[in-house]
């Protein structure tokens, strides 16, 4: 936690719904986003209704023996998925986040999304969990070359193979049972210690490490903000739930924190 009461200021006790607290420019907030960020942008979720991982065989694509096992599958899936990503353009959502940076409030976005999305809508501070499907490296640990980003939609020779040891190339993304960066995974947990508000943002909450720095905002004293469209089991963590799409009740969040300073 920072220098605590004055870096936000209360306007009333306990939680009656949004905008009871007021954001200065010494207020530390720090966001985590899923999914929902991107949803109306045009990403698909990957719970919802018609979501990915409800589909077993792409569940298994996105593990390391699964990639390895099929990787001409695995990047018919990611070639899909960046084909989709790159007609798809950040929402009033993404624009929020970007406007409260370049308003000059200390904000963090720590994201599971992988679509690049916060930082083609002009946010800075950005720490992607999960990795970046714009980003290619290669497969085997060993090996001494560097991820690369690559922005071809599609990918046409696939699966790519790596010029310095000739292995497949793979998705520079996290996939499930995989470590996440242990650096990003160290900054995001500074961050969220020393976090006065927290805003959990369309996010299920049941994929870790991810979710778990909620918990450890909360722990450490962060006034905690979930937006989605359902509960979720971050719901009882938090300060306040507010429903509805957070391309809509985002943007009406952060201008009533700022007293209207930032509005979209
Ligand atoms: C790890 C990148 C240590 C790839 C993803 C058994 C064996 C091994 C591991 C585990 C295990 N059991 C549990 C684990 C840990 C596992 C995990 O948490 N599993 C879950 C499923 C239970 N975690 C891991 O494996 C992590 N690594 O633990 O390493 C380890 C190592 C070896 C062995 C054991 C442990 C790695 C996790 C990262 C996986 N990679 N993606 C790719 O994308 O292809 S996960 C994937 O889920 C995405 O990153 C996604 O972001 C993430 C979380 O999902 P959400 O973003 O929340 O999306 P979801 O669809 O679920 O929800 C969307 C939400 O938005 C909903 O609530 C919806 O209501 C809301 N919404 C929708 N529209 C809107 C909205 N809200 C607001 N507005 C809207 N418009």
């Amino acid at each position: 936690m920072s220098d605590g009461k004055d870096s936000f200021i209360p306007v009333n006790d306990g939680p009656s719904g949004p905008g009871q607290i007021r954001l200065t420019k010494t207020t530390k907030i720090t966001t985590l986003s899923g999914a929902g960020l991107s949803a109306e942008s045009g990403i698909p979720t990957f719970r919802g209704t018609d979501g990915m991982w409800h589909n077993e065989e792409l569940m298994k694509i996105a593990t390391p023996h699964g990639f390895l096992a099929n990787p001409q599958r695995s990047w018919e899936f990611y070639n899909e998925r960046r084909g989709n990503m790159a007609k798809c353009d950040p929402n009033p959502a993404h624009f929020a986040l970007a406007a409260m940076e370049s308003a000059g409030y200390d904000i963090v976005n720590v994201t599971q999304n992988i679509d690049g999305l916060l930082a083609v809508a002009g946010c800075k501070e950005i720490l992607e969990l999960h990795g970046s499907v714009w980003s290619i490296k290669c497969s085997n640990p060993a090996c001494s070359s560097k991820p690369y980003e690559n922005r071809d939609v599609p990918i046409v020779d696939i699966p790519l193979k790596c010029d310095v040891c000739g292995a497949v190339e793979r998705p520079n993304v996290v996939f499930f049972e995989e470590m996440l960066d242990p650096s990003i995974v160290a900054k995001a947990d500074v961050r969220t210690k020393e976090t006065d508000v927290f805003l959990i943002i369309g996010t299920s909450g049941i994929v870790y490490p991810a979710a778990g720095f909620a918990q450890i905002a909360k722990a450490f004293g962060a006034y905690v903000i979930e937006l989605n469209l359902e509960p979720t089991p971050l719901s009882m963590i938090s300060d306040e739930t507010i429903t509805g799409p957070c391309g809509e009740t985002l943007p009406k969040l952060l201008s009533t924190l700022t007293g209207g300073e930032v509005r979209l």
